[in-house]
């Protein structure tokens, strides 16, 4: 039965109920799981809805095109997975912002010059394979699928087997970049510039250098009452330590540290772990900075470590370097609203293109609380529309007569 093309309101309660968690609330759309791949058609029926074929490659990134003029097109869109409890708008409203924009082109009368195309790439978040934007590095080049290859989730699975469950083929390759020439990213704000200044879109001026490394706390595994305090070797001491360490060095320095993920073992109520495999989200104004942050973390944590008896070995496994996106192009784009030109602490696939010497720019709709990576994450419908207006005014001024 045709899908019936939704219009933005229409198109968010669709995906409003899949991949949502009726305790919290929150979004587990997980790559490579049911409800993301439940997506991934929603993406493709709502295409056809609007005569746009969607090539989806081997890993699951997707890209449809309106108009196939033999011109450097301008590619818009963003991802379709979460992180864990995460909630509705990262991600999403990009996609369906997208589709909204060339609805409202077409309502106009619109026609590009040249190609607009729709893209959603996959495992954004790094939620679930610990590399964030893994689904655009692949495709620029950034990460190799030979390193890829080697990433398991939290069950041990391996990427290629996650991928082929959900039924995709490695094998057939990825997304080819080669037709665009202008990436342009909608994003809800994750932070309260927007609403601070009473706007409902921004343009995007940077993105902070960040990352992910892994601290594993190593130490000896012992009884919970017999061993005398003085004889243990507490991995969970020295990760405590290591963790306020992280939040007094970021307030220091003024820049932003999260150790928001820890694994241990054998995690028993009545036993001093052996080992506290910790996680920490670092990200900082300059590269610089960022390195000067981990570092400070990481010795206080090696110190700590003497002191306790226990080893500290820390391995960087997601990290993005700093990206200053085409500062004529966002404020050519800005103009077109008298919008402000704002920096994210966020990482984005938007990075990861401009990184890879793609002319991109990102969109910010106002986000009233600037919660995110939470089911309290929220846009009001207003400033969504008005997100999608600004979008086909951008795409307008990109394929327009003479652009
Ligand atoms: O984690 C981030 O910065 C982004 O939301 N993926
Ligand atoms: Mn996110
Ligand atoms: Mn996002």
């Amino acid at each position: 039965m045709p899908h019936a093309r939704g219009d933005f309101e229409q198109m968010w309660r669709d995906l409003a109920p899949v991949g949502r968690s009726a305790a919290s609330g929150g979004y587990h759309r997980q790559p490579w799981t049911a409800a993301e791949t439940e997506l991934r058609s929603w993406f493709v029926e709502e295409c056809a809805a609007r005569g746009l074929t969607v090539e989806t490659d081997g890993i699951g990134n997707q890209v449809a095109w309106w108009g196939d003029a033999d011109l450097p097109g301008v590619l818009t869109g963003s991802h379709l997975d979460s992180v864990l409890d995460g909630g509705a708008y990262d991600g999403p409203l990009g996609v369906v912002s997208a589709l909204a924009a060339v609805d409202v082109l077409r309502d106009r009368g619109f026609e590009p010059t040249r190609p607009v195309g729709i893209g959603v790439f996959v495992e954004e978040e790094g939620s679930r394979f610990g590399r964030a934007c893994l689904g655009s590095r692949l495709v620029t080049g950034a990460t190799t699928w030979d390193d890829a290859r080697e990433l398991r989730d939290r069950d041990g699975v391996f990427l290629a087997d996650a991928i082929v469950d959900a039924g995709l083929d490695p094998s057939a390759g990825l997304l080819s970049l080669d037709r665009v020439g202008t990436f342009v990213e909608l994003h809800v704000e994750q932070g309260r510039d927007l609403v601070d200044r009473g706007v409902p879109v921004g343009l995007a001026s940077e993105i902070w250098p960040h990352g992910r490394w892994r601290f594993d706390f190593a130490g000896e595994a012992n009884h919970a009452g017999t061993t005398r305090m003085e004889d243990r070797r507490d991995p969970m001491l020295t990760y405590a330590m290591t963790a306020l360490a992280a939040n007094k060095q970021a307030r220091l320095a003024g820049q932003r540290a999260t150790f928001g993920r820890v694994a241990v073992e054998p995690n028993g109520t009545n036993a001093v772990p052996s080992l506290v495999t910790a996680w920490l989200d670092a990200r900082a104004s300059s590269d610089a900075a960022l390195a000067d942050l981990v570092d400070a973390v990481a010795r206080q944590g090696s110190d700590r470590a003497a002191r306790d008896g226990t080893s500290l070995a820390v391995t960087p496994e997601s990290v993005s370097g700093s990206v200053a996106f085409d500062a004529d192009l966002a404020a050519r784009l800005a103009a077109l609203g008298d919008r402000p030109v704002i920096p994210t602490q966020a990482g984005h696939d938007a990075g990861i293109l401009s990184a890879a010497g793609i002319p991109t720019a990102m969109v910010f709709v106002r986000n009233p609380t600037g919660v995110s990576h939470s089911p309290a994450e929220h846009a009001e419908t207003a400033d969504c529309l008005a997100g999608v207006e600004a979008l086909a005014d951008v795409l307008a001024e990109l394929t327009g007569a003479g652009a």
